[in-house]
């Protein structure tokens, strides 16, 4: 399958971030895409093609303007304000809410864009985020040009962002920004597979009132993991796209079979929506030994895994999501998008 990888995420260079004179230890580092493509070319998994620019506007398709500004800019207005450039790290807790008002203070209004605390906006996350978003969008363009499926090696991740608020490693959501952008020429029903740890709040949130997108997810139950406040299997959608929303929140602690047994609910989901396209959140950090994650999957799951969603045998982008253990992500990664032509 075609790999679609840029190497402009090392911009977002988390693992040489200080603040404050103490060593910050971030998980979500160059490293993560850089094994797995690595792995991918081992295994000699298909061609490695760059991303085509296809500038902002299928990302404001999905992101709000001032957002998108704020992403753009706060980094240099954090340098004027403290006097030296700096990272922009803010916040302390998950905070659940959009809150109702942006206000004026330069402080402030990095505490309005983000639900989280371990997100930093370095010199060159923008650039990182926006070519992220970029490989997603290419592998749209590979799928609707008649590929079966194409995988962007997406970094930084991106489901937990919404349409103005990132946090969770997460900037823009490449799914979802993939999702509107296979929409776009000819309106059609697209499908969201969310397989990383945690649950996806951001996608959730932008396709929440939306029947034309399904979103389903397995994840970790929310009430003991992050992101804490979302990710119920009550939450169901609103309004028009009530029903067009599933969760499957899962114990800590579960292993191939419990999480196998639950797959084939969501896919049974999925065919009876009978989709156009098919755009998997793919996240490695259900695996056994993840620093984050606290599930217990074996390689050999991933590759089951792979086997039934391509068995779906629906066009599937397929879009990198979290997967912090970089001694197993490679062979992971391989499991999973080997069965896929
Ligand atoms: C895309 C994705 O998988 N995002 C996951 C975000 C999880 N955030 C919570 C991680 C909690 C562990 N952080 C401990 C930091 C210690 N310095
Ligand atoms: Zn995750």
């Amino acid at each position: 399958m075609q790999i679609v990888y840029s190497e402009r995420h090392k911009l977002h260079a988390t693992d040489s971030v200080r603040v404050a004179g103490h060593v910050y230890h971030p998980q979500e580092v160059p490293a993560r895409a850089e094994v797995i493509l690595a792995a991918l070319i081992a295994a000699d998994l298909g061609p490695v093609v760059e991303p085509i620019d296809h500038r902002l506007r299928p990302i404001l398709a999905v992101h709000n303007t001032e957002f998108i500004t704020h992403l753009q800019t706060v980094y240099a207005r954090g340098a004027e304000y403290f006097g030296v450039p700096m990272p922009i790290l803010v916040g302390d807790g998950v905070t659940p809410e959009r809150a109702p008002t942006k206000p004026d203070g330069f402080i402030e209004q990095c505490h309005y864009y983000t639900f989280d605390y371990e997100d930093p906006i370095l010199k060159g996350t923008w650039d990182a985020a926006y070519w992220s978003a970029q490989c997603a969008l290419t592998a749209a363009d590979l799928v609707k040009a008649g590929h079966p499926a194409a995988y962007a090696l997406c970094r930084p991740p991106g489901h937990h962002a919404s349409t103005d608020l990132y946090g969770g490693f997460c900037y823009l959501n490449n799914a979802a920004i993939a999702v509107r952008y296979l929409q776009q020429e000819a309106p059609c029903k697209v499908a969201i597979l969310d397989l990383d740890y945690h649950h996806g709040n951001g996608t959730q949130a932008i396709f929440y009132a939306d029947p034309t997108v399904l979103y389903c997810s397995l994840h970790a139950d929310p009430a003991v993991d992050y992101p804490f406040y979302w990710g119920q299997a009550e939450e169901q959608g609103t309004g028009a796209g009530l029903g067009y929303n599933y969760n499957w929140p899962l114990p800590l602690g579960i292993e191939d079979a419990q999480y196998l047994a639950c797959l084939p609910a969501a896919l049974r989901v999925i065919q009876d929506f009978a989709p156009r396209y098919l755009v998997v959140s793919l996240g490695l950090d259900t695996a056994a030994n993840d620093p984050i994650g606290k599930f217990k999957l074996t390689t050999a799951a991933f590759m089951r895994m792979g086997r039934m969603v391509a068995d779906l045998k629906i066009d599937t982008v397929v879009v990198q999501e979290g997967g912090y253990n970089t001694q197993t992500l490679g062979q992971n990664a391989v499991a999973f998008l080997g069965v896929f032509e």
